[in-house]
């Protein structure tokens, strides 16, 4: 058993590990910056220590101090949390060293995962469904490049190995642009990741983001807890998640989850982690990249299972065996998760720095708010801007985006600019009412006052949603419902049905 239990992380991440430690009897340990002496980490643990100055190199990116203090302060374990150390292989391995368990997967799985190239290579011996593209590891030449470009075909996407999150990719229409556009992404992935390796894939268009969690102990078990969709993101950043995804079925979700099982299997996985999916309009699903760490919109997933995914991961990191099997993991209801960032959706998501006044934070049934700032916080430029995350529950996709709605009308935040303008103007879209968007929704095709102008708009959106829920209670909705699912817009069925009972 752990007694102590180190969060190397700060926010609202930190509290959340803090708060599952708490209900196991595993006392904790916080580490912060100079600028987060008064955070709420800070304040919930039973223990903390100073690592350094704001910048993240001069605080928590400091491997070296944070295993020194664990050490010192005789903690058991450390769990990373997401972003900072969470996915560095040398990390995790200095745990190991120092005889301090890492609450995650081991160095071999996340260096497996790291190299992307290396990744798909990996998965595909497994038989796990990849987008064509190179096959081959290691340092591929422009040469080779220019060659596979050909035999793959346009448009493709430029990858780096090291990459993730966007950064060194490139779209190729045509074998011309070639050189110029390897060139200038291995530049970026040089200097992002200091390697400039890089693979192709085929471009998928218009394809939805959909990521399954998974769950593995040593003892050889992995069990999957189904899908999120992520698929309403800008710029690489997500803004919100749902689970289940409005895109899949049963089916369907038997079929990834056990390919993502697969896939884990292929690494060797321990611990909690994501396999990233993209899932195009003809339903063909192919893997993109493994996540090995705890993610941001966990609890969405926790909301549908009722699984306490923070708890598994201290559990199996002890070696016990998970708790769940397979069969036991259900699916109840609906979740929706809301990123509330510090940045202004009406000034092209400018960041908004300064002291939060007042917060009036909502509550009731079906709601979670996962936060790590409170009034008297001051927001700085030196970590990212997200200052609570959302959570909403309801027994339909329909009562949730209700539920959601309600929640963002409480919100209160004074003295920086928050998203939640995007998030209300989001629940009042027609398109994301009907689940019918991809991951170009946001950037392309969504306006900030595509909803809610004037009173009457929001009076028929109401009515609208109204109808969603009422039709999902009547018995006769199973039958529409599947077949939407399968070959109308939800638009239309909502007027069908309205149609039916004039
Ligand atoms: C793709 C793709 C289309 N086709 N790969 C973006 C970041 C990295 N994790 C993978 N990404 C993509 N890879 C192929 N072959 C489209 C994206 C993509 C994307 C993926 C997930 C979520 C949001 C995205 C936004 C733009 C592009």
């Amino acid at each position: 058993m752990f007694k102590k239990v180190l969060v190397a992380n700060r926010g609202e991440i930190a509290v959340r590990i803090i708060r599952a430690c708490r209900e196991v009897g595993i006392e904790t340990v916080a580490v912060y910056s100079e600028v987060d002496r008064h955070a709420l980490h800070v304040r919930y643990a039973d223990e903390a220590y100073l690592l350094g100055p704001a910048p993240s190199r001069e605080s928590y990116l400091r491997a070296d101090k944070i295993i020194d203090i664990a050490r010192r302060c005789g903690a058991d374990a450390v769990h990373p949390g997401y972003g900072f150390l969470a996915e560095r292989e040398d990390f995790a391995a200095a745990c190991a060293e120092a005889g301090i368990a890492f609450i995650g997967p081991k160095p071999s799985s996340i260096a497996a995962m790291g190299d992307k190239a290396e990744a798909r290579a990996t998965v595909i011996k497994a038989g796990v469904p990849v987008v064509p593209g190179t096959e081959d590891v290691g340092n591929l030449t422009d040469e080779e490049l220019l060659k596979a470009a050909s035999q793959i075909g346009f448009p493709l996407l430029i990858k780096a190995t090291a990459g993730g999150g966007g950064k060194g990719m490139r779209e190729v229409q045509s074998l011309e642009e070639m050189p110029t556009l390897l060139q200038s992404a291995r530049r970026e992935a040089e200097s992002a990741f200091g390697d400039g390796n890089v693979y192709l894939e085929k471009l998928v268009e218009g394809a939805r983001h959909i990521e399954i969690q998974i769950l593995a102990d040593t003892h050889g078990n992995v069990i999957h807890l189904g899908e999120r969709e992520c698929s309403l993101q800008r710029r690489h950043q997500k803004l919100l998640e749902e689970a289940l995804s409005p895109a899949m079925d049963d089916d369907l979700r038997e079929t990834m989850g056990s390919v993502a099982v697969k896939a884990a299997k292929a690494v060797d996985y321990v611990n909690a982690g994501t396999i990233e999916f993209l899932l195009d309009k003809d339903k063909n699903f192919y893997f993109l990249e493994m996540n090995t760490r705890l993610q941001v919109e966990h609890p969405i997933t926790e909301m549908v299972t009722g699984i306490d995914i923070v708890k598994e991961q201290i559990r199996v990191a002890r070696g016990r065996t998970l708790s769940y099997e397979q069969e036991d993991v259900k699916f109840n209801g609906h979740a929706i998760e809301c990123r509330v960032n510090a940045e202004d959706p009406y000034n092209n998501f400018l960041p908004s720095t300064g002291r939060i006044t007042h917060s009036l934070i909502p509550t009731g049934p079906g709601v979670r708010v996962d936060t790590g700032v409170y009034p008297g916080f001051e927001i700085t430029p030196f970590y990212d801007p997200m200052i609570a995350k959302l959570i909403v529950w309801g027994e339909t996709r329909a009562q949730a985006i209700l539920r959601m709605r309600r929640a963002l009308e409480e919100y209160r935040i004074v003295g920086v600019r928050t998203n939640i303008p995007f998030h209300q103007t989001m629940m009042d879209s027609h398109r994301f009412m009907g689940g019918q968007y991809d991951t170009r929704f946001v950037e392309e095709r969504f306006s900030m006052d595509d909803a809610g102008e004037g009173k009457d708009a929001y009076a028929e959106t109401a009515a609208i949603l109204a109808t969603l829920v009422a039709h999902r209670e009547t018995a006769l909705s199973a039958n529409i419902v599947n077949r939407n699912e399968r070959d109308t817009s939800n638009w239309k069925w909502v007027g069908r049905w309205e149609r039916m009972h004039r």
